[in-house]
């Protein structure tokens, strides 16, 4: 009976082939030392793959994951991994077509804060837990772009405030746990972040000291001096998971994953080595563990996060629609590439060890892998969050030193147009998911009487609508694309 399809569990891992790589270590050996909050594709993809790789070469090493959802919409993650017994396949695919399967075995558990709040804190504030890592994306943060701070004014934030013991926002479940740490005697957990977002660690600290101040002032100064905020680098192209993935499982393998992931073999931590309470030997696996990782942060967000949003908006219009498509159309990558060096290169410091043109190459063949077909649905999600980090402050930099900041421009009046229409230029509706969705909407559409209403839109662009020099560009661009809708040959006329 070769072809009797198994399904993925703790009493079948065993009999798994090869090919499949099963984890051979122990997983009773596990403890839940790390407490992940948000585990979607890529937390699977990178920290719990990093964990694993470390499981497979150190028998002495026992750090575990416990996963944590906090949205409803968590709950078939949830579901589905429990009945895994948490286990999952990691599809690893090469650019000519080699696949690495790696079943991944790190995660041992999962809470879901939402229906039992008490649970997640608990296990926050559990004498094994040592780490809580986050992936909540940039939106998490809940930035104001216009301050760059906090909003302390969305509602979860005013609700947790109100009710810390049955907290919404991970902000509050951190500080809940942290206070029961702290009246227990018990030693602090690191809190890592592992966001796309610049400064991350530093800028988890402060919100979390702001929840603690607005508390209790002394869990502050505890947090101050106890907690370890550690900044972060992450990276690898993790694309949604899709049926055909499931089913390449179940017909090459004859395995039933109902949630693998796929990704890209590239992938790459730079992290601070600033711990309160020890962590997993990452470094023995190929994490980089260094004294700054602001420059790394900076070179990745700026090249290949804004790449993909160039990309992802410029070719959602154009009617492209994955990130290799835009790739394998010379205007596009010849785009791409001279966003990257006249717009961004100049803006970036020095970063140790790294060549940028081989690193800006190395992303053009990652981004051309042609088995990863990373959606431009999945690279325009949550743009309002997404833009204020990784493209509009190229702009302010080159508005400050007299900079190019035309390939950017046109990718903001791009997205003007592309929230107006909901559709691409030949009229094809556009998957659209964004928070702000509805409001860029009503602002896009104000300007055909005002050209410049979509950049009043403030938490996205800050104060981007009072410098002249920007606003004389993009109310030109929006102008000619509202006209032809011919994208393409805006870039044409722009690129050398
Ligand atoms: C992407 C990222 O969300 C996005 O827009 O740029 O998810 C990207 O694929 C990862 O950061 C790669 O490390």
């Amino acid at each position: 009976m070769t072809n009797e399809i198994k399904s993925l569990n703790e009493s079948n891992v065993s009999m798994l082939p090869a090919e499949l790589s099963p984890p051979q270590y122990d997983r009773d050996r596990l403890k839940p030392r790390i407490v992940h909050v948000g585990v979607g594709g890529f937390h699977r993809s990178h920290e719990a793959f990093y964990t694993d790789e470390l499981l497979r070469s150190d028998d002495s090493c026992d750090w575990g994951i416990c996963g944590v959802g906090l949205r409803p919409a968590d709950q078939k993650i949830a579901s589905i991994l429990k009945e895994q017994d948490y286990l999952y396949t990691l599809i690893i695919r090469h650019p000519n077509g080699t696949i690495e399967n790696r079943v991944i075995g790190s995660i041992i558990d999962f809470l879901m804060g939402c229906d039992d709040p008490e649970s997640v804190i608990e296990q926050m504030a559990s004498p094994d837990t040592q780490i809580v890592s986050l992936t909540i994306t940039e939106g998490g943060y809940n930035l104001d772009a216009a301050t760059g701070d906090f909003n302390w004014n969305h509602p979860d934030a005013q609700h947790d405030l109100e009710h810390p013991t049955n907290p919404k926002m991970v902000f509050g479940f951190l500080t809940e746990a942290l206070k029961r740490r702290r009246a227990r005697d018990l030693p602090a957990f690191t809190i890592q972040s592992c966001d796309n977002i610049q400064h991350n660690g530093d800028l988890t600290r402060k919100t979390v000291l702001g929840f603690a101040r607005k508390q209790d002032p002394e869990l502050a100064k505890w947090i101050e001096t106890n907690v370890c905020f550690p900044n972060a680098m992450v990276d690898r192209i993790t694309p949604v998971t899709t049926d055909a993935d499931i089913e390449y499982l179940a017909q090459e393998h004859q395995l039933k994953d109902q949630w693998p992931v796929t990704c890209e073999p590239f992938c790459q931590w730079v992290v601070e080595d600033n711990f309160s309470s020890g962590r997993p030997k990452w470094e023995s696996v190929g994490a980089q563990f260094v004294p700054d990782v602001v420059p790394y942060e900076k070179m990745k967000l700026r090249l290949l996060n804004a790449g993909h949003s160039v990309l992802g908006i410029l070719g959602a219009i154009h009617g492209h629609r994955t990130i290799d498509g835009c790739v394998s159309d010379t205007l596009f990558a010849t785009y791409l590439r001279q966003f990257m060096d006249v717009e961004v290169t100049p803006v970036l410091d020095e970063v140790e060890g790294i060549d940028l043109e081989s690193y800006k190459d190395t992303l053009l063949q990652r981004f051309g892998n042609p088995n990863i077909k990373d959606a431009l649905s999945r690279i325009c999600l949550e743009s309002s969050s997404k833009l204020p980090v990784f493209l509009i402050p190229t702009i302010q930099d080159n508005l400050a030193r007299g900079g190019s900041i035309q390939f950017a421009t046109l990718v903001i009046a791009a997205w003007c147009f592309y929230s107006d229409k909901q559709t691409d230029q030949d009229g094809n509706a556009l998957e659209i998911t964004d928070e702000l969705k509805a409001q860029l909407h009503q602002a896009a559409v104000a300007t055909r009487k005002d050209p410049l209403s979509f950049l009043e839109v403030t938490e996205v662009f800050g104060d981007l609508i009072q410098n002249e020099r920007f606003t004389k560009q993009y109310v030109s661009m929006v102008e000619t694309l509202y006209e032809t809708t011919d994208v393409a040959s805006m870039m044409e006329r722009m690129v050398q």
